[in-house]
Protein backbone atom coordinates (compact mmCIF):
# COMPACT_ATOMS: atom_id res chain seq x y z
CA UNK A 1 0.00 0.00 0.00
CA UNK A 2 2.06 2.87 -0.79
CA UNK A 3 1.39 6.05 0.99
CA UNK A 4 -0.34 8.95 -1.54
CA UNK A 5 -0.94 11.67 1.31
CA UNK A 6 0.40 13.09 4.41
CA UNK A 7 -1.66 15.22 5.80
CA UNK A 8 -1.81 17.22 9.25
CA UNK A 9 -5.35 18.87 10.48
CA UNK A 10 -4.97 21.56 12.77
CA UNK A 11 -7.86 22.20 15.42
CA UNK A 12 -8.62 24.16 18.41
CA UNK A 13 -9.37 23.02 21.96
CA UNK A 14 -9.93 24.53 24.93
CA UNK A 15 -6.69 24.06 27.41
CA UNK A 16 -6.26 24.34 31.33
CA UNK A 17 -2.23 23.73 31.23
CA UNK A 18 0.13 26.89 31.01
CA UNK A 19 3.61 26.28 30.54
CA UNK A 20 6.35 28.43 32.56
CA UNK A 21 9.40 30.35 30.72
CA UNK A 22 11.72 26.41 31.16
CA UNK A 23 8.75 24.82 29.57
CA UNK A 24 7.22 22.85 32.68
CA UNK A 25 3.39 22.21 32.67
CA UNK A 26 1.39 24.01 35.52
CA UNK A 27 -2.70 24.30 35.79
CA UNK A 28 -3.44 27.64 34.58
CA UNK A 29 -6.63 29.51 33.19
CA UNK A 30 -8.51 28.01 30.44
CA UNK A 31 -7.00 29.46 27.07
CA UNK A 32 -7.17 28.24 23.24
CA UNK A 33 -4.75 26.13 22.46
CA UNK A 34 -4.13 24.17 19.09
CA UNK A 35 -3.39 20.15 18.83
CA UNK A 36 -2.66 18.82 14.69
CA UNK A 37 -3.58 15.65 13.68
CA UNK A 38 -1.47 13.73 11.29
CA UNK A 39 -3.00 11.25 8.66
CA UNK A 40 -1.11 8.95 6.50
CA UNK A 41 -3.16 8.15 3.84
CA UNK A 42 -2.68 5.40 1.66
CA UNK A 43 -3.58 4.09 -2.09
CA UNK A 44 -6.27 1.37 -1.19
CA UNK A 45 -8.11 3.93 1.04
CA UNK A 46 -5.94 2.82 4.72
CA UNK A 47 -5.37 5.38 6.95
CA UNK A 48 -2.84 6.07 9.76
CA UNK A 49 -3.08 8.76 13.00
CA UNK A 50 -1.24 10.33 15.39
CA UNK A 51 -1.54 13.51 17.12
CA UNK A 52 0.98 16.23 16.93
CA UNK A 53 4.03 17.84 14.90
CA UNK A 54 2.44 20.41 12.61
CA UNK A 55 1.59 21.51 8.96
CA UNK A 56 4.53 23.36 8.04
CA UNK A 57 6.99 20.34 8.54
CA UNK A 58 4.89 18.15 7.10
CA UNK A 59 4.16 19.41 4.30
CA UNK A 60 7.34 20.43 3.40
CA UNK A 61 9.53 17.39 5.25
CA UNK A 62 7.66 14.51 6.02
CA UNK A 63 5.36 14.38 3.15
CA UNK A 64 8.30 15.11 0.30
CA UNK A 65 10.28 12.27 2.04
CA UNK A 66 7.86 9.57 2.24
CA UNK A 67 5.40 9.71 -0.57
CA UNK A 68 4.69 7.08 -2.92
CA UNK A 69 6.87 4.80 -0.23
CA UNK A 70 4.78 1.67 1.03
CA UNK A 71 3.51 2.23 4.17
CA UNK A 72 4.29 -1.08 5.33
CA UNK A 73 7.93 -0.60 5.15
CA UNK A 74 8.46 1.25 8.71
CA UNK A 75 11.76 0.18 9.03
CA UNK A 76 12.73 1.90 5.97
CA UNK A 77 10.57 4.66 6.33
CA UNK A 78 12.34 5.27 9.47
CA UNK A 79 15.87 4.78 8.61
CA UNK A 80 14.92 7.68 5.73
CA UNK A 81 13.55 10.38 7.93
CA UNK A 82 16.47 9.46 10.64
CA UNK A 83 18.74 10.68 7.97
CA UNK A 84 17.25 13.36 6.69
CA UNK A 85 16.99 14.88 10.61
CA UNK A 86 20.85 15.46 9.88
CA UNK A 87 19.98 18.78 7.68
CA UNK A 88 16.71 19.55 9.16
CA UNK A 89 17.09 19.08 12.90
CA UNK A 90 15.36 22.22 13.75
CA UNK A 91 11.91 21.01 12.22
CA UNK A 92 12.59 16.94 11.90
CA UNK A 93 13.08 16.89 15.77
CA UNK A 94 12.26 13.16 17.84
CA UNK A 95 9.37 14.10 18.66
CA UNK A 96 7.59 14.75 15.07
CA UNK A 97 9.31 11.84 13.87
CA UNK A 98 7.94 9.81 16.38
CA UNK A 99 4.63 10.91 16.04
CA UNK A 100 4.93 9.99 12.22
CA UNK A 101 6.40 6.53 13.13
CA UNK A 102 3.44 6.29 15.10
CA UNK A 103 1.19 7.47 12.77
CA UNK A 104 2.62 4.52 10.79
CA UNK A 105 1.80 1.90 13.21
CA UNK A 106 -1.30 2.95 13.14
CA UNK A 107 -1.55 2.45 9.94
CA UNK A 108 -0.89 -1.24 10.17
CA UNK A 109 -3.08 -2.13 13.01
CA UNK A 110 -5.89 -0.52 11.00
CA UNK A 111 -4.52 -2.28 8.05
CA UNK A 112 -4.46 -5.46 9.52
CA UNK A 113 -7.79 -4.87 12.33
CA UNK A 114 -5.29 -5.60 15.16
CA UNK A 115 -3.51 -3.35 17.93
CA UNK A 116 0.13 -2.12 17.37
CA UNK A 117 1.19 -4.16 20.60
CA UNK A 118 0.13 -7.48 19.15
CA UNK A 119 2.28 -6.42 15.97
CA UNK A 120 5.05 -5.88 17.88
CA UNK A 121 4.50 -9.31 20.06
CA UNK A 122 2.19 -9.07 23.06
CA UNK A 123 3.76 -9.75 25.74
CA UNK A 124 1.37 -8.81 28.64
CA UNK A 125 -2.10 -5.94 27.89
CA UNK A 126 -2.05 -4.32 31.44
CA UNK A 127 0.95 -2.48 33.21
CA UNK A 128 1.04 -0.80 36.69
CA UNK A 129 1.37 2.80 36.52
CA UNK A 130 3.34 5.39 38.74
CA UNK A 131 1.43 8.75 39.51
CA UNK A 132 3.78 11.25 38.15
CA UNK A 133 3.34 14.83 39.48
CA UNK A 134 3.94 18.20 37.60
CA UNK A 135 6.40 20.56 38.89
CA UNK A 136 6.44 21.96 41.76
CA UNK A 137 4.42 25.31 41.92
CA UNK A 138 3.35 28.68 44.11
CA UNK A 139 -0.45 28.18 43.39
CA UNK A 140 -2.69 28.46 46.68
CA UNK A 141 -3.88 25.02 47.29
CA UNK A 142 -1.80 23.55 44.58
CA UNK A 143 2.25 21.22 44.83
CA UNK A 144 3.38 24.37 46.80
CA UNK A 145 5.04 22.19 49.99
CA UNK A 146 6.37 19.28 51.36
CA UNK A 147 3.05 19.22 52.83
CA UNK A 148 1.12 19.56 49.54
CA UNK A 149 2.77 17.07 47.92
CA UNK A 150 2.20 14.61 50.84
CA UNK A 151 -1.08 15.22 50.77
CA UNK A 152 -1.62 14.61 46.50
CA UNK A 153 0.40 11.30 47.34
CA UNK A 154 -2.47 10.55 49.61
CA UNK A 155 -4.97 10.90 46.76
CA UNK A 156 -3.41 9.13 44.36
CA UNK A 157 -2.62 6.82 46.86
CA UNK A 158 -6.75 6.40 47.68
CA UNK A 159 -6.58 6.65 43.49
CA UNK A 160 -5.11 2.68 43.27
CA UNK A 161 -2.17 4.14 42.35
CA UNK A 162 0.56 1.82 43.66
CA UNK A 163 3.54 4.07 42.79
CA UNK A 164 4.70 7.99 42.90
CA UNK A 165 6.53 10.44 41.55
CA UNK A 166 7.79 13.89 42.29
CA UNK A 167 8.56 16.55 39.89
CA UNK A 168 9.74 18.83 42.59
CA UNK A 169 9.68 22.68 42.87
CA UNK A 170 12.46 23.93 40.62
CA UNK A 171 13.08 27.33 38.56
CA UNK A 172 11.66 29.97 37.31
CA UNK A 173 9.98 29.34 41.21
CA UNK A 174 11.77 31.56 43.54
CA UNK A 175 13.86 30.33 46.18
CA UNK A 176 14.83 26.63 43.71
CA UNK A 177 16.66 25.05 42.66
CA UNK A 178 17.01 23.74 46.51
CA UNK A 179 18.25 20.12 46.94
CA UNK A 180 16.65 20.65 50.90
CA UNK A 181 13.36 21.22 49.60
CA UNK A 182 13.46 18.37 47.63
CA UNK A 183 14.71 16.13 50.08
CA UNK A 184 11.67 17.45 52.63
CA UNK A 185 9.24 17.02 49.60
CA UNK A 186 10.21 13.63 49.50
CA UNK A 187 10.27 13.05 52.97
CA UNK A 188 7.09 14.32 53.77
CA UNK A 189 5.36 11.86 51.03
CA UNK A 190 7.19 9.06 52.57
CA UNK A 191 6.30 9.67 56.36
CA UNK A 192 2.54 10.41 54.73
CA UNK A 193 1.98 7.35 52.37
CA UNK A 194 4.00 4.47 54.44
CA UNK A 195 6.59 2.37 53.55
CA UNK A 196 4.84 0.60 50.76
CA UNK A 197 4.41 2.76 48.48
CA UNK A 198 6.99 2.73 45.90
CA UNK A 199 8.38 6.02 45.56
CA UNK A 200 10.85 8.19 42.78
CA UNK A 201 11.86 11.61 42.56
CA UNK A 202 13.08 13.25 39.63
CA UNK A 203 13.89 16.45 40.45
CA UNK A 204 16.30 19.66 38.62
CA UNK A 205 17.70 18.92 36.11
CA UNK A 206 21.08 20.78 36.54
CA UNK A 207 22.42 20.40 39.79
CA UNK A 208 25.95 19.92 40.34
CA UNK A 209 27.36 16.35 41.23
CA UNK A 210 27.67 17.47 45.23
CA UNK A 211 24.30 18.29 45.18
CA UNK A 212 23.12 15.42 43.40
CA UNK A 213 25.41 13.22 45.31
CA UNK A 214 23.62 14.46 48.74
CA UNK A 215 19.74 13.77 47.27
CA UNK A 216 20.90 10.46 46.32
CA UNK A 217 22.23 9.98 49.78
CA UNK A 218 19.06 11.07 51.47
CA UNK A 219 16.75 9.24 48.86
CA UNK A 220 18.66 6.14 50.22
CA UNK A 221 17.39 7.02 53.67
CA UNK A 222 13.74 7.30 52.26
CA UNK A 223 14.21 3.76 50.60
CA UNK A 224 13.27 5.58 47.38
CA UNK A 225 12.70 3.19 43.65
CA UNK A 226 14.87 5.60 41.48
CA UNK A 227 16.26 8.67 41.53
CA UNK A 228 16.14 10.87 38.58
CA UNK A 229 17.80 13.38 36.08
CA UNK A 230 19.61 15.20 38.89
CA UNK A 231 22.22 16.58 36.58
CA UNK A 232 22.70 17.77 32.78
CA UNK A 233 22.61 14.74 30.48
CA UNK A 234 25.28 15.67 28.24
CA UNK A 235 27.71 15.34 31.22
CA UNK A 236 27.80 11.48 30.75
CA UNK A 237 31.09 11.55 32.94
CA UNK A 238 28.90 13.38 36.26
CA UNK A 239 26.30 10.45 35.66
CA UNK A 240 28.88 7.85 35.53
CA UNK A 241 30.41 9.25 39.27
CA UNK A 242 27.13 9.46 40.50
CA UNK A 243 26.05 6.07 39.79
CA UNK A 244 29.27 4.87 40.95
CA UNK A 245 28.21 7.11 44.23
CA UNK A 246 25.19 5.74 44.94
CA UNK A 247 23.12 2.44 46.05
CA UNK A 248 19.73 3.91 44.50
CA UNK A 249 19.34 3.42 41.17
CA UNK A 250 20.04 6.14 39.21
CA UNK A 251 17.63 6.42 35.76
CA UNK A 252 18.74 7.71 32.46
CA UNK A 253 18.85 9.59 29.64
CA UNK A 254 15.58 10.80 29.45
CA UNK A 255 16.36 13.85 27.53
CA UNK A 256 19.51 13.71 25.75
CA UNK A 257 19.56 12.94 21.87
CA UNK A 258 20.81 10.32 20.09
CA UNK A 259 18.06 7.93 20.40
CA UNK A 260 19.17 4.09 20.93
CA UNK A 261 22.59 5.21 20.49
CA UNK A 262 23.00 7.46 23.06
CA UNK A 263 21.50 4.99 25.34
CA UNK A 264 23.66 1.73 24.04
CA UNK A 265 26.95 4.72 25.42
CA UNK A 266 25.23 5.31 28.97
CA UNK A 267 25.04 1.20 29.34
CA UNK A 268 28.45 0.56 27.85
CA UNK A 269 29.82 3.65 30.54
CA UNK A 270 27.78 2.82 33.20
CA UNK A 271 26.22 6.09 33.27
CA UNK A 272 22.77 5.26 34.86
CA UNK A 273 21.12 1.81 36.81
CA UNK A 274 18.34 1.74 34.39
CA UNK A 275 17.81 3.36 30.83
CA UNK A 276 15.14 5.69 30.01
CA UNK A 277 13.54 6.43 26.65
CA UNK A 278 10.08 7.71 25.32
CA UNK A 279 8.49 7.60 21.69
CA UNK A 280 8.96 11.57 22.19
CA UNK A 281 12.36 11.20 22.93
CA UNK A 282 13.93 8.55 20.31
CA UNK A 283 11.27 9.07 17.24
CA UNK A 284 8.78 6.76 17.93
CA UNK A 285 7.54 2.81 18.57
CA UNK A 286 10.61 1.79 16.22
CA UNK A 287 13.07 3.26 18.00
CA UNK A 288 11.79 2.86 21.24
CA UNK A 289 11.80 -0.91 20.74
CA UNK A 290 15.31 -0.72 19.35
CA UNK A 291 16.09 0.41 22.89
CA UNK A 292 14.22 -2.19 24.88
CA UNK A 293 15.89 -4.92 23.24
CA UNK A 294 19.33 -2.75 23.96
CA UNK A 295 18.99 -2.98 27.60
CA UNK A 296 17.40 -6.67 27.64
CA UNK A 297 20.51 -7.58 25.52
CA UNK A 298 22.58 -5.76 28.46
CA UNK A 299 20.71 -7.48 30.83
CA UNK A 300 19.37 -3.43 31.81
CA UNK A 301 15.88 -2.04 32.85
CA UNK A 302 14.42 0.34 30.96
CA UNK A 303 11.56 3.19 32.30
CA UNK A 304 9.55 4.45 29.65
CA UNK A 305 9.53 8.48 29.50
CA UNK A 306 5.71 9.21 29.63
CA UNK A 307 2.20 8.33 28.40
CA UNK A 308 0.28 8.33 25.60
CA UNK A 309 -0.92 5.29 23.39
CA UNK A 310 2.01 4.99 21.79
CA UNK A 311 4.67 4.19 25.14
CA UNK A 312 1.66 1.88 26.22
CA UNK A 313 1.72 -0.43 23.20
CA UNK A 314 5.50 -0.63 23.05
CA UNK A 315 5.43 -1.04 26.81
CA UNK A 316 3.05 -4.25 26.68
CA UNK A 317 5.43 -5.65 24.24
CA UNK A 318 8.63 -5.51 26.21
CA UNK A 319 10.51 -8.80 27.08
CA UNK A 320 12.32 -7.41 29.86
CA UNK A 321 9.56 -4.68 31.09
CA UNK A 322 9.70 -1.32 31.19
CA UNK A 323 8.27 -1.95 34.90
CA UNK A 324 5.64 1.05 35.32
CA UNK A 325 3.48 3.42 32.77
CA UNK A 326 4.12 6.64 33.68
CA UNK A 327 0.42 8.23 34.14
CA UNK A 328 0.28 12.26 34.35
CA UNK A 329 1.22 14.15 34.64
CA UNK A 330 -1.01 14.97 37.57
CA UNK A 331 -1.83 17.44 39.50
CA UNK A 332 -4.44 18.62 42.22
CA UNK A 333 -6.18 21.17 40.03
CA UNK A 334 -6.55 18.50 36.91
CA UNK A 335 -8.93 15.83 36.36
CA UNK A 336 -6.72 13.63 34.21
CA UNK A 337 -9.66 10.84 34.16
CA UNK A 338 -11.01 13.33 31.71
CA UNK A 339 -10.21 12.79 27.75
CA UNK A 340 -8.62 15.34 25.72
CA UNK A 341 -11.20 16.95 24.04
CA UNK A 342 -10.52 15.20 20.49
CA UNK A 343 -10.67 11.74 21.95
CA UNK A 344 -14.02 9.84 23.47
CA UNK A 345 -12.00 7.61 26.13
CA UNK A 346 -8.87 7.72 27.51
CA UNK A 347 -5.63 6.42 25.99
CA UNK A 348 -4.53 4.97 29.58
CA UNK A 349 -7.69 4.02 31.89
CA UNK A 350 -6.28 2.85 35.08
CA UNK A 351 -8.04 0.36 37.17
CA UNK A 352 -8.61 0.68 41.18
CA UNK A 353 -5.84 -1.80 41.86
CA UNK A 354 -3.31 0.90 39.35
CA UNK A 355 -2.85 -1.32 36.22
CA UNK A 356 -3.29 0.72 33.22
CA UNK A 357 -4.74 -1.31 30.29
CA UNK A 358 -4.28 -1.12 26.62
CA UNK A 359 -6.56 -0.57 23.85
CA UNK A 360 -8.06 -3.69 22.01
CA UNK A 361 -8.96 -1.83 19.39
CA UNK A 362 -6.50 -1.63 16.02
CA UNK A 363 -3.64 0.34 15.61
CA UNK A 364 -3.15 2.58 18.31
CA UNK A 365 -6.44 2.28 19.45
CA UNK A 366 -7.75 5.65 19.80
CA UNK A 367 -11.05 6.92 20.36
CA UNK A 368 -10.84 9.70 18.00
CA UNK A 369 -13.58 12.20 17.84
CA UNK A 370 -13.34 13.25 14.21
CA UNK A 371 -16.63 15.10 14.30
CA UNK A 372 -15.05 17.48 17.44
CA UNK A 373 -11.91 18.05 15.36
CA UNK A 374 -14.08 18.91 11.82
CA UNK A 375 -16.35 21.51 14.17
CA UNK A 376 -12.94 22.62 16.00
CA UNK A 377 -10.37 22.58 12.48
CA UNK A 378 -8.00 25.90 11.82
CA UNK A 379 -8.99 27.27 8.28
CA UNK A 380 -5.55 28.08 6.34
CA UNK A 381 -6.14 31.47 5.54
O1 LIG B 1 10.44 18.51 33.13
O2 LIG B 1 8.43 19.25 32.73
C1 LIG B 1 9.33 18.46 32.60
C2 LIG B 1 9.09 17.25 31.76
O3 LIG B 1 7.93 17.35 30.99
C3 LIG B 1 8.99 16.11 32.65
O4 LIG B 1 7.99 16.22 33.60
C4 LIG B 1 8.92 14.82 31.95
O5 LIG B 1 7.64 14.47 31.61
C5 LIG B 1 9.60 13.86 32.84
O6 LIG B 1 10.64 14.17 33.34
N1 LIG B 1 9.05 12.71 33.02
O7 LIG B 1 9.79 11.76 33.73
MG1 LIG C 1 11.83 12.55 33.91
Amino acid sequence: MNIVDVTAELFTYKSKTVRDSEGHAHPGPEHDATQCLVRIIADEGAEGYCFGANPSVVEHVIKPAIAGLDAFYREELWQRLREWQRLHLGTLTDRVLGVVDMALWDFAGRSLQQPVYTLLGAFRDKVPAYASTMCGDDLEEGLNSPEAYAEFALACKARGYKAFKLHTMMPPLPGTPDPKLDVACCRAVREAVGDDMVLMLDCYHYYNREQALYIGKELEKLNFYWFEEPMAEHSTSSYVWLTQQLAIPVVGPETAEGKMFTRAEWIVRGASDISRAGVGDVGGITPLMKVAHLCESFGVRMEVHGGGAGNLHALCAMGIPGEYYERGLLHPFLNYEQPSPWLNALDDPMDDEGNVHVSQGPGLGQDIDFDYIREHRVRPT
